[in-house]
């Protein structure tokens, strides 16, 4: 209710109902709803998901709803949107980072720490940006984490049958300055995006000990990749640990990323890449993607896998003040490789393995039963929020590189030298026809019951399944997660399906062999790999089925 000045009685906020049809196609993949940008500016696309969301959530009375995204062209136009919508379908409060900005896992930390009933997370991650690019919608449940299979099962459902969406007549509110202002009878708080996550993050790491490395010449370069990070970046690095400024570089956000992919590996970050291998390298490079929340780090001439970066993290992660005595357990994606494994098993902690995308490990980080995961995709993470984190994986590595007094490349073949390697590499074959990524897949598990004992070269088969995973707390099954076929000398090829894409089908082949400590671990991964790669193109045909010979991006 609102009071009506003139006349000085209290009136109800007119709930305006706009009449809308389903579209084909709004199911939430891997990480949300993601489409080019043209087509979430279609009449009613936003409004029709955001609409179902709201349906299946029901904001209860005094809801706060955090709503924030990455930057990216047309992050503004659906947040204002998303704030009448979120008035009319009875949220009593909705709090939004200063120019519609939240990297994804600072958007976790805001809903936990203010005790929000979830949030809409603007973005298509390490996807680029611009009229003719991607954009996304997210939506993440209380514990600060992408809502379950469960809920964006249901939120599909109601995008198929819904007939009009709710909103309220008012003006945009000005995103760009902070405090309260009010819409409809909901109060809206723009808040400083980078504020809380920064101070977390000052409360887990040991930001003395890495100071006082920096003071005495430790160098480091950040490319924010002209993405959500910037801002984050810079009050941390630069202004609390005192690195030299210019340490972080494309510090600024811009809606088109610069035309860049914003995804932190090697192809796209091939300038950090180039710096890192040459003579003017500094001790560590890292990136972060679109949203914040993946990482890459590369040493004085050593690149580090997502992979190894988890294992590695997770055998030193202790050496972090906020994770003294308490690593519960690991988990991993499936097709991320068994390094972490290792570590778990000299540990004595259990190590778990999940299905791709970051919502299949809320239940074990909220059940306590893992402190930190990652995945291959360069995504890294810890029970401090329920997104993976890319900056909170930079700080882990200096906090351990300066307590320990190591370089990067020293860590790793320490580690190495203690738990053996697994070479590891993933080849993605983009924008493949549909309906011959998907065929290519059926004739795959078509053939798995027969697959176990046939020769690919030097490789034996030992097993092959689609993976099926049963979460340990709730149970629930989620099936079809990706083919793994598993050889007799322990290396393995998995095939998945991307579905983040917005542009055809991804086809992504995994590619892991594990080498022990007193064998090759100083080799080159792609000379390591040939005969899996090998196997991987006669297994699944990919040649014949996608036309193509070598794949778009090997990361
Ligand atoms: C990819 C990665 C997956 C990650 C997901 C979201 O999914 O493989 O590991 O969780 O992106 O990352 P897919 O289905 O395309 O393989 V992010 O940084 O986009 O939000
Ligand atoms: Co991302």
């Amino acid at each position: 209710m609102r009071r009506n000045v003139l006349l000085g009685e209290w009136v109800l906020t007119e709930i305006v109902t706009v009449p809308t049809a389903p579209f084909d196609g709004q199911a939430p993949g891997t990480s949300g709803l993601r489409k080019k940008v043209r087509v979430f500016q279609q009449a009613n696309y936003a409004e029709n998901f955001i609409q179902s969301v709201f349906d299946v959530v029901k904001p209860q009375p005094g809801a706060a709803l955090v709503i924030g995204g990455d930057g990216r062209f047309h992050n503004r136009t659906v947040i204002q949107q998303a704030i009448r919508m979120a008035a009319a379908n009875g949220y009593a409060r909705v709090l939004v980072g200063q120019g519609g900005i939240l990297s994804t896992p600072a958007a976790s930390h805001v809903i936990r720490k203010y005790g929000a009933s979830g949030g809409l997370i603007l973005s298509a991650s390490h996807n680029p940006g611009g009229p003719d690019e991607d954009f996304g919608i997210k939506y993440n449940i209380a514990n600060g984490g992408p809502a379950p299979e469960s809920v964006t099962g249901e939120i599909l459902a109601r995008t198929r049958e819904i007939a009009f969406w709710l909103t309220i007549e008012a003006e945009d509110i000005d995103l760009d300055r902070l405090g309260e202002v009010t819409v409809g009878d909901m109060t809206v708080e723009v808040l400083d995006p980078v504020a809380d996550y920064a101070d977390l993050m000052e409360q887990l790491f040991d930001f003395d000990a890495i100071r006082k490395a920096v003071s005495s010449g430790f160098t480091m370069r950040f490319d924010a990749m002209s993405a959500v990070t910037g801002p984050y970046a810079m009050e941390i690095l630069e202004n609390r640990l005192g690195f030299a400024p210019g340490t972080v570089v494309n510090g600024t956000p811009l809606e088109d990323f610069g035309g860049h992919h914003p995804d932190p590996n090697l192809i796209h970050a091939k300038e950090l890449y180039d710096l890192m291998m040459g003579p003017d390298a500094p001790d560590i490079g890292a990136a972060s993607d679109g949203d914040g929340d993946r990482n890459l780090i590369i040493g004085r001439g050593r690149f580090i896998t997502p992979s190894d970066s988890l294992a590695m993290l997770a055998a030193n992660i202790e050496i972090a003040p906020a994770y003294r005595g308490r690593l519960s357990g690991i988990a991993r994606s499936m097709p991320t490789s068994a390094a972490a494994d290792r570590v778990a098993e000299a540990l004595g902690i259990p190590c778990f393995e999940t299905p791709t995308g970051w919502k299949f490990f809320g239940n074990l980080l909220d059940a306590g039963k893992v402190t930190i995961c990652g995945e291959e995709s360069a995504g890294t993470g810890s029970d401090h929020v329920r997104e993976k984190d890319g900056l909170w994986a930079v700080l882990l590595w200096l906090n351990i590189l300066a307590v320990r007094d190591i370089s990067v490349d020293q860590l790793a073949r320490t580690h190495w030298a203690r738990f053996g390697r697994n070479y590891y590499a993933r080849h993605d074959y983009e924008a493949v026809d549909s309906a011959a990524a998907a065929t290519l897949m059926d004739e795959l598990k078509a053939r798995l019951p027969t697959l176990a004992g046939e020769m690919f070269g030097s490789l034996t088969v030992s097993r092959a399944d689609s993976f099926s995973y049963t979460d340990p707390v709730d149970h629930s099954v989620s099936e079809n997660q990706g083919v793994r076929v598993l050889f007799e000398d322990g290396s393995r090829v998995v095939f998945r399906l991307s579905g983040t894409g917005t542009q055809g089908a991804t086809l992504r082949v995994y590619l892991e062999r594990y080498e022990p400590a007193t064998g090759a671990i100083d080799a080159e991964t792609g000379v390591m790999l040939e005969p899996q790669i090998a196997a991987a193109h006669e297994i699944a045909g990919i040649a014949h089925h996608t036309g193509r010979s070598a794949p778009d991006v090997v990361t």
